[in-house]
């Protein structure tokens, strides 16, 4: 007897377990809907473009389902090479998925990003859902003008109407994820929220707030990674994390006047990691210039990411 059958004998619903694909431009609240449909943090959010770069895997349960979540770096047109290693990796993750779900901004609507989705994603013969995200911000009669679009140019099992940011819709998205996962045991343990390791996210984040504090092209020109991480005698931790960036000047920009900027990034981070992991934490960061890091294969094999060869 195969766990499905024993579970029917047993007059018990046979557990589901499957992968979720969230996909979309960047920026369109996949990380926060990720967040919201787990129930807590798992992926970094912000304001800016390009804020997620490799997979997050978020664990959601429902009934006897367990939805792997897996939220993707936002597709667009990409031109260098990290760029291009995190949209690879959002159209892999969709072509590894179960069930994939298009989230559209609806207030930006479709922009040459979503049309650049649109195409490719028909491609993959999954059954694919539509999200339109942040309708706090929409008037109702446009925001059905747009679902009639979108699913003029794509069919569509599923429309879904959501305010990721309140939580409005998202229980039913969870819902209609829960009955669309093939049966199977689940592979994770029922407390697991994530895949990823903690130094991961504790490296993630730190750069969550290099995302809030810098401008411009900075964010994109820097990347975190832990270094170590150790349980004290105390139980509280020490961590120490390397923040890379590409110029001294871009160093001196992260140090800030009297190294005020480094030190309100670390206070944010250590304590948002320490409510997390339920212990005091040490945060130590430096700073090192690294002119080529986004062209290291090291780097991108701490981050999760394939290394795109070629220029
Ligand atoms: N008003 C409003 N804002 C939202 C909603 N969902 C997300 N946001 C905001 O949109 C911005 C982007 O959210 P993210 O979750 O980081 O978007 P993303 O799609 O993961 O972005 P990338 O990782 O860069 O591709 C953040 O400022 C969020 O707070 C929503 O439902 N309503
Ligand atoms: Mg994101």
């Amino acid at each position: 007897m195969n766990g499905l059958e024993r579970a029917e004998a047993e007059g018990a619903e046979p557990t589901r377990c499957g992968f979720v694909a969230l996909l979309g431009a960047p920026n369109a609240g996949k990380s926060t809907l990720t967040n919201q449909l787990v129930g807590t943090k798992v992926s970094i959010v912000s304001h800016k473009v390009q804020t997620t770069r490799a997979i997050v895997r978020g664990i959601a349960l429902e009934g006897p389902s367990q939805v792997i979540l897996v939220d993707t770096p936002g597709i667009f047109s990409p031109k260098r090479r990290l760029e291009r290693a995190m949209v690879n990796t959002a159209w892999t993750s969709a072509s590894d998925a179960d069930v994939v779900a298009l989230l559209v901004d609806a207030n930006r609507g479709i922009d040459e990003n979503v049309e650049s989705i649109l195409k490719p994603l028909a491609e993959v013969k999954r059954p694919r859902a539509l999200i339109l995200n942040k309708i706090d911000m929409i008037r109702r009669d446009t925001l059905l003008e747009l679902a009639q679009k979108l699913t003029e140019r794509l069919s569509f099992e599923r429309v879904f109407m959501v305010s990721a940011l309140k939580g409005d819709g998202v229980d039913d998205v969870r819902t209609w994820f829960a009955e669309k996962v093939p049966f199977g045991p689940w592979l994770y343990p029922e407390d697991q929220i994530s895949d990823a390791p903690m130094r991961m996210l504790a490296a993630e984040i730190t750069r969550e707030k290099l995302f809030l504090r810098l401008h411009d092209e900075l964010p994109y020109r820097s990347t975190v990674e832990t270094d170590s991480w150790k349980e004290l005698r105390d139980k509280s931790v020490r961590i120490e994390q390397t923040i890379f960036v590409e110029r001294e000047s871009q160093r001196k920009i992260v140090l800030g006047k009297a190294g005020a900027t480094i030190k309100a990034i670390s206070s944010e981070s250590r304590a948002e990691i320490s409510e997390i992991i339920e212990a005091p934490v040490h945060l130590f960061l430096f700073v090192k210039v690294r002119e080529n890091w986004a062209d290291d294969p090291e780097r991108y094999r701490e981050m999760g990411l394939e290394f795109p060869h070629g220029d």
